[in-house]
């Protein structure tokens, strides 16, 4: 068996919008045996001994950052970053609808480590449907004292706030989120200072994803050792996959860090379902690298999902997703989706990533519809080197991942567009416009 779930358990078991059928699987237990009987300090310790990264699509050792925020000034914030923008991921989106109060637990445990006492639930403005089954677990969680003034009678007061996106994937950044709730642009701030020195409102600040938060109440319940012997040696735990595109069963699964592509791709996505052979898969979300021709499908056994192996690959985990495509697919059309997607939602506040993923874009479109130029191509080169090495934040930096991976993998079948051919068939040549050769 591929998968382990350890945050999906509960998925299809219980209604998500019972209290108690959460109670009954043994939610909130390990939450009052921590707040009512140990330390915040032990819990923190106790995250780091479990290896626990963050699953945001940045990996950074999630006790690491609770220890510093607790170690600044107060007040102090908690943030749930639910604002799952990343085209291709819609792993958060899975627990916030089938499983609500296990981030619940996980925020208010990640509250109560760091000393805070104000807790935002971030949630993107397309998930604005769950914001009603969100607000009634908070009511429930408040009911059950769980929440609220003077928690389970320990004294630790915590009110947590559920927060609507409008819509910006940049927002998913964590700094253009904080700006977001303080009624600002979602434009990124310059890190240093990062949150957990001055976050909102200038307070120390921990941003943490949905899935690294689902993950505390299972630490919190086994223990840090336990946790640490699952996954990979060097990123313990299992991840949340999203499994899109050429597969026959899309949709989010949970297997250990350092499961195998194959075994993910033919057990728990029932295979490829287009042509054979896979022609790359991108990893780690529209921003991801990608894993081509070379590698694919000839070392298609070997290459493993954690982030070291990923690394060695020139790509990275990110946040788990993990996008087919068949032998039919075209790279420029595929690269020129995602351009179109970056070219939408770039903030505007720096211009290599403003200027750099519309020039990109309209390469692309030229590429595409037959009437590109050689100097298209070059540009291509020269503009996703400028937006990786001088965009103001991650957005703008990783923009270009997956394209240049294209660019590295495709370049033939890329220049092959120069002369007015599309080798896989699938670019829209016939938009080609009228006496423009
Ligand atoms: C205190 C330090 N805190 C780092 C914290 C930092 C943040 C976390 C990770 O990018 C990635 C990006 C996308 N003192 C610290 C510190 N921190 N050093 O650790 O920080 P960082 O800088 O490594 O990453 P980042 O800039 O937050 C996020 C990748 O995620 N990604 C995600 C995309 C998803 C969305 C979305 O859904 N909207 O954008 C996909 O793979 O490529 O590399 O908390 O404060 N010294």
């Amino acid at each position: 068996m591929v998968t382990r779930e350890l945050l999906l358990a509960r998925r299809g078991r219980i209604n998500p919008d019972s209290f108690a059928d959460y109670r009954a699987a043994g939610g909130y237990r390990a939450l009052e045996e921590w707040l009512t009987r140990r330390t915040p300090e032990a819990f923190i310790e106790e995250l780091k001994r479990s290896g626990l990264k963050g699953r945001g699509g940045a990996w950074f050792p999630t006790g690491l950052k609770l220890e510093m925020a607790r170690g600044s000034e107060s007040p102090r914030f908690m943030v749930c970053n639910a604002d799952e923008g990343e085209p291709g991921t819609c792993k958060d989106r899975v627990l916030l609808e089938e499983d609500p109060h296990s981030v619940l637990e996980g925020l208010i445990l990640a509250a109560w480590a760091v000393g805070s006492h104000r807790g935002i639930l971030y949630l993107r403005g397309e998930y604005a449907h769950l914001a009603p089954r969100l607000e009634h677990a908070l009511r429930q969680a408040e009911q059950a004292h769980l929440l609220g003034d003077d928690i389970l009678g320990t004294g630790y007061s915590l009110h947590v706030e559920l927060y609507l996106g409008a819509g910006a994937y940049v927002c998913g950044e964590e700094t253009a989120l904080l700006n977001s709730v303080e009624g600002l642009r979602g434009e990124p701030r310059l890190r240093p200072p990062y949150p957990t020195q001055r976050g909102l409102f200038g307070w120390p600040t921990v941003v943490n994803n949905v899935e690294t938060l689902a993950n505390l109440p299972v630490i919190a319940a086994y223990g840090g050792e336990w946790f640490r012997h699952i996954g990979h040696p060097d990123c313990p735990g299992t991840k949340l996959f999203s499994l899109v595109g050429d597969v026959k069963r899309p949709g989010v699964v949970e297997a250990p860090i350092g499961v195998s592509l194959e075994q993910l791709i033919e057990e728990a996505a029932g295979g490829v379902s287009g042509p054979w052979p896979v022609k790359w898969v991108q990893i780690g979300g529209a921003c991801g690298g990608v894993l081509g021709k070379g590698r694919l499908p000839i070392d298609w056994h070997g290459v493993t999902l954690d982030p070291q192996a990923l690394k060695a690959l020139g790509a990275g985990l990110g946040t788990g997703s993990v996008l087919v495509c068949d032998s039919t697919r075209c790279p420029v059309d595929v690269a020129r989706s995602l351009a179109r997607f970056f070219a939408r939602e770039s903030c505007g506040y720096c211009t290599p990533c403003r200027e750099g993923s519309l020039q990109i874009l309209r390469a692309l479109d030229r590429l595409a519809t037959g009437i590109g130029r050689r100097q298209d191509v070059d540009n291509l080169d020269v503009l996703t080197r400028v937006m990786q090495a001088a965009s103001r934040c991650a957005l703008g930096q990783s923009a270009p991942v997956g394209l240049r991976g294209l660019l590295t993998h495709f370049r033939d079948e890329i220049e092959a567009h120069l002369l007015g051919r599309c080798p896989s068939g699938s670019c829209p040549m016939a938009e080609k416009p009228a006496g423009r050769d």
